[in-house]
């Protein structure tokens, strides 16, 4: 495994459309692995691989505060997303600095294969049924800043230049786990 470079905003590597995996092998399964270690490295609860320059349809998530639960998603597609929507703060590591509400259907059942090629469809809601809709976004070259006004869009991505330019806040990308525990 190896830690990867995340490609950030203005790149337009991610406006790529994701290509659909073929066949589930070991070298899917060692992009995987990168994948997690970048986010786990970063760090952050999702990763799409185009997040690190590979335009394939796979995401890797952890939401749980032990860091401790990995879930690989190949080819994944949204069955049935709910008609109640939720609104939630969104971050990327691909838009560094910026933080945003969203809103998103609350829940959804989503089709994928596993990292051992195998069909599975689960329900989601919550900060996951989020995190796999932002990701899914990934694979279709949408960032969440996408979701905003034009204005408000043009606005954040500025926003991120300057902060990958000087980093000086603090990262708060793992707010959620940061909140969980103080
Ligand atoms: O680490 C991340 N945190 C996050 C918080 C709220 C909503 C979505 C996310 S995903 C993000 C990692 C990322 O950029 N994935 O593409
Ligand atoms: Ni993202």
């Amino acid at each position: 495994m190896a830690i990867k470079e995340i490609i950030t905003v203005p790149s337009s590597i991610l406006k790529k459309i994701s290509s659909s995996v073929e066949v589930v092998d070991e070298e899917i399964r060692s992009t995987l692995g990168d994948m997690l270690e970048t986010m786990y490295a970063a760090p952050g609860i999702g990763l799409a691989a185009i997040q690190i320059g590979i335009p394939k349809r796979m995401i890797v998530i952890d939401v749980s505060e032990e860091r401790n639960e990995p879930h690989c998603f190949i080819n994944p597609e949204i069955m049935k997303p709910s008609k109640t929507i939720a609104s939630f703060e969104e971050g990327c590591l691909s838009v560094p600095g910026v933080w945003e509400e969203i809103e998103r259907p609350d829940k959804c059942s989503v089709k994928y294969l596993n990292r051992d090629g195998k069909e599975c469809e689960k329900n989601y809601s919550g900060l996951m049924a989020t995190v796999i809709q932002h990701e899914m976004d990934h694979l279709e070259g949408i960032v969440f800043v996408d979701h905003l006004s034009r204005l408000k869009k043009g606005i954040s991505i500025k926003k991120s230049i300057k902060f990958q330019k000087n980093p000086v806040k603090e990262d708060r990308l793992a707010k959620y786990h940061n909140d969980k525990k103080s």
